[in-house]
């Protein structure tokens, strides 16, 4: 069997999953109580999937019941690219959104890795893989087979590669020695992260309020972003990486050998938020973003955003196409965080709108009014 591991790992290297570690299907005991005191604490935010099932995420077992080990898997997706300037212009996109969707990357080889194992196994075998999506807490698996070690910031981060690599796995029924052998390092007296996150989303080390988090705000979240943190997303249109981009164990990333991870494959780091503004219909914006994470939020959700981020970068140039969206878009939520960005961004010609939109037929329209009008006259 061990010599059936080692030939496992091999061939996930030469699939380009740079780690691969193996670990026991049994309960993760000590993450399923921090994962109650997180759902209780009301952390996840609008998450429905994380609170739907939970019985299932600490329990690998309870996802396919023939299950006998865990392969769990790490897939590198850092790249360099410019220093990223707004220039009054452009929104900013989480490093791991520049490629290509990775659970569409990830998926094939995670299906070839299995074929391999059967093969090398010499029996049929039962294999289930999962690349996020699923309820299962995968960091924690990760941190048991020996894959990195928890941050405060609460990713898992690598000793020698820092954090900016995704997880997958594989649930197998062949009973295989696992590695589970937790990294003794850990973030020591540094809180950096802790210190720099622009909406102070943790609620302490290793603890992330889901609601107050740019990443859950930008893409997770169906609704309208409060307004008290609208200003703390900054230049962030997609994600957020700031908790990773200041962690020292980041300092030695290198990067991806996925073609499909790389920014050209993608929408690269940075959006024009006068033509993510400018896609008056859903079937634009799925030509424009098609196979990219950024389909997640629909276009409701992208255009909020961006919406949000032109106030806070000074993309005057923005106000034409936000009038045109307070004007006739159909979706409230756009037509509402335009009406406050251009609040925000020229306060004469948004007064006139204000007291038309006031009697708008839409409450979360007339609502944004009053909250504008409120701020103005405090
Ligand atoms: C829900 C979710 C989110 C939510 C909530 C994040 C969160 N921290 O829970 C939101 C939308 C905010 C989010 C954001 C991001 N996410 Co996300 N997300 C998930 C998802 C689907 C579930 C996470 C989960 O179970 N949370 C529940 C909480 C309780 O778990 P936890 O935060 O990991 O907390 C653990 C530790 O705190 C530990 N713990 C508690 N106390 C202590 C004390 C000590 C001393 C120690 C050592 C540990 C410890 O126990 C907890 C349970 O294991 C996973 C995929 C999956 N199925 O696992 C991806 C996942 C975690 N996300 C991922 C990524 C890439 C991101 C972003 C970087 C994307 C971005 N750039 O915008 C950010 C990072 C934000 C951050 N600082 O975490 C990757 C992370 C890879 C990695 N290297 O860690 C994952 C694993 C997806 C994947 N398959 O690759 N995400
Ligand atoms: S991703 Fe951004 S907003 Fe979320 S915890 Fe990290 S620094 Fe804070
Ligand atoms: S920034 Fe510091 S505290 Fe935060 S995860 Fe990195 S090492 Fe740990």
């Amino acid at each position: 069997m061990n010599n059936l591991v080692a030939q496992i790992k091999e061939a996930a290297r030469s699939l380009g999953f740079e780690v691969a570690g193996i670990t026991s299907v049994e309960p993760l005991a000590r993450d399923d109580a921090a994962f109650r005191h997180w759902r209780e604490s009301g952390f996840a935010a609008g998450m429905e999937y994380m609170t739907r099932r939970t019985e299932l995420h600490a329990h690998p077992k309870s996802l396919v019941p023939w299950a006998a080990s865990l392969i769990t898997l790490a897939i590198n997706y850092y790249a360099t690219a410019p220093d990223f300037d707004h220039e009054n212009r452009y929104g900013r996109v989480a490093r791991y959104a520049w490629g290509l969707d990775y659970h569409d990357a990830v998926k094939p080889r995670l299906h070839a890795l299995a074929a391999q194992i059967e093969k090398m196994a010499g029996r049929k075998i039962h294999a289930r893989s999962f690349v996020d999506a699923v309820p299962l807490l995968e960091r924690a698996a990760a941190a048991r087979a020996g894959i990195g070690f928890f941050g405060k910031n609460t990713n898992l981060l690598q000793p020698q590669r820092g954090s900016w690599f995704f997880l997958a796995e594989i649930l197998v029924d062949l009973e295989l020695p696992a590695d589970d052998r937790e990294i003794k390092i850990s973030c020591g007296s540094c809180r950096r992260c802790l210190d720099a996150c622009p909406t102070d989303a943790f609620a302490g080390p290793y603890e992330l309020d889901s609601r107050r988090c740019i990443s859950y705000l930008t893409i997770e979240n169906k609704g309208a972003i409060p307004h008290e943190l609208r200003e703390g997303i900054g230049e962030w249109i997609f994600g957020c990486d700031v908790c990773q981009d200041v962690c020292p164990f980041n300092r030695f990333s290198s990067d991806t050998a996925w073609p499909e991870l790389r920014p050209e494959a993608g929408v690269g780091h940075r959006l024009d938020l006068v033509e993510v503004l400018s896609i008056a219909t859903d079937e634009e914006f799925r030509a424009r973003f098609k196979g990219t994470p950024l389909t997640r939020p629909k276009r409701r959700g992208l255009l909020r955003n961006a919406a949000v981020v032109a106030a806070n970068v000074g993309c005057v140039e923005a106000v034409p196409v936000l009038i045109e969206r307070i004007n006739h878009d159909p979706e409230p939520l756009i037509r509402s965080h335009s009406l406050w960005a251009v609040a925000r961004l020229d306060a004469e010609k948004a007064a006139p709108l204000i007291n038309r939109l006031l009697r708008d037929a839409d409450p979360q329209v007339r609502e944004e009014c009053l909250l504008i009008v409120g701020r103005e006259t405090n």
